[in-house]
């Protein structure tokens, strides 16, 4: 495996390249063009100037988080090709610029879901921590307004002023989109890229829903190991392949993550590996990285992974903030570093084992 963190950019990010480049083991970064706009196709020039920052810092560019997908794509309106062709467009020039591996998500108006992006824990430390009862209670705006505050100043993926704006306007478009009908769109998506994922060798890796199950009542479908299979069987191509995302994965206490990532074998293309603390089945909170911190076995996560001979780009994701920090909530630098730095230890202590 090769441990990398996630990094939005000299315009978007509190945490720089040096400071990445000083944490050990960790050899390259997973980045984005964070302005870029869902379904405008991606210039060589600004792609290029990525790598090259992100290299003369010492660092690799590992590949792509995330290259986002136009809603058109996801409800399949009749201009959805035009977008698409700027998908391939965007893909082949990240092949030609050596970066093989694009995650994205297929989840209808928001990316990720937390009620709360500042809830403090016992240690002071303040995380990103999500509740049924809240999602329950308040309309998408409002969650939204609840916790703008917390944003540290930041944008936050998905979650973009701009979409916030049209959000009425966005539920409305996915209203006749159920399951079944993200799936074909997914699948209609997937077998136009392919063939240039062919050509480049570029491995897509869908992040899961998150949480892993319907928001708001909108369909979610990347949830559980019986769809994740669906969707690989559905475009039967190794380059169409999945992160895998403990965080996310994990938030259904059903999911069993070891079992899931053994299933997987060859198809991970990325690891996002994190841990949650449960207060309740519906009452998570993102702990620590560290086993004890949380819920999850976090030693047989890595297991796993090692099990499937596991060499792709990992990262640890959403950090608590600690120190003192301010940064964009789950993606400061000191937690982070420490979730590197024990996903690192775990791997070394496998591997030695194993010898
Ligand atoms: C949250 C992230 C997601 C992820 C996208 C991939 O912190 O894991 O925003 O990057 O869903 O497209």
């Amino acid at each position: 495996m090769q441990m990398t963190l996630r990094w939005y950019g000299s315009k978007f990010d509190t945490v720089t390249l040096k400071q990445i480049r000083q944490i050990p083991g960790v050899t390259g970064v997973i980045s984005t063009l964070y302005d870029s706009v869902p379904g405008e196709a991606w210039e060589m020039e600004d792609i290029l100037n990525l790598k090259k920052e992100i290299e003369a810092a010492g660092l690799k560019l590992v590949g792509i988080e995330s290259v986002n997908i136009h809603d058109a794509i996801k409800v399949g309106t009749p201009d959805r090709d035009k977008y698409i062709d700027n998908y391939i467009l965007t893909l082949e020039r990240l092949g030609q610029a050596d970066i093989h591996m694009v995650c994205y998500n297929f989840m209808p108006v928001f990316d990720w879901t937390r009620t709360e992006l500042a809830r403090m824990r016992p240690d002071g430390s303040t995380v990103l921590a999500y509740t049924q009862e809240a999602i329950d209670k308040l309309n998408p705006e409002e969650m939204f307004a609840s916790i703008a505050g917390d944003v540290n100043g930041s944008i936050l993926p998905g979650w973009e002023p701009e979409r916030m704006a049209r959000v009425k306007e966005l539920f409305e478009i996915y209203k006749d989109v159920d399951d079944e009908k993200l799936f074909e769109n997914l699948k209609y998506f997937l077998e136009r890229i392919m063939p240039v994922c062919d050509k480049y060798d570029i491995n897509m890796a869908i992040h899961p829903d998150d949480p892993a199950w319907s928001v708001f009542g909108l369909p979610r479908i990347i949830i559980n190991k019986e769809n994740i299979h669906r969707m690989m069987k559905m475009v039967d191509n190794p380059h169409n392949g999945v992160t895998f995302c403990s965080g996310s994965y994990g938030t259904n206490l059903q999911n069993d993550l070891p079992d899931m990532i053994r299933s997987l074998k060859g198809r991970i293309h990325f690891a996002h590996v994190r841990n949650l603390k449960f207060n309740s089945p519906t009452d998570f909170e993102e702990s620590a990285h560290l086993s004890s911190d949380g819920t999850f076995d976090m030693y047989e996560i890595m297991l796993a992974l090692y099990d499937i001979g596991f060499t792709g780009p990992i990262r640890p994701d959403h950090g608590r903030m600690i120190w003192d920090e301010v940064a964009m909530p789950g993606y400061g630098l000191y937690d982070r570093a420490l979730g590197a730095t024990y996903l690192n230890g775990l791997w070394e202590a496998i591997e030695k084992s194993h010898k």
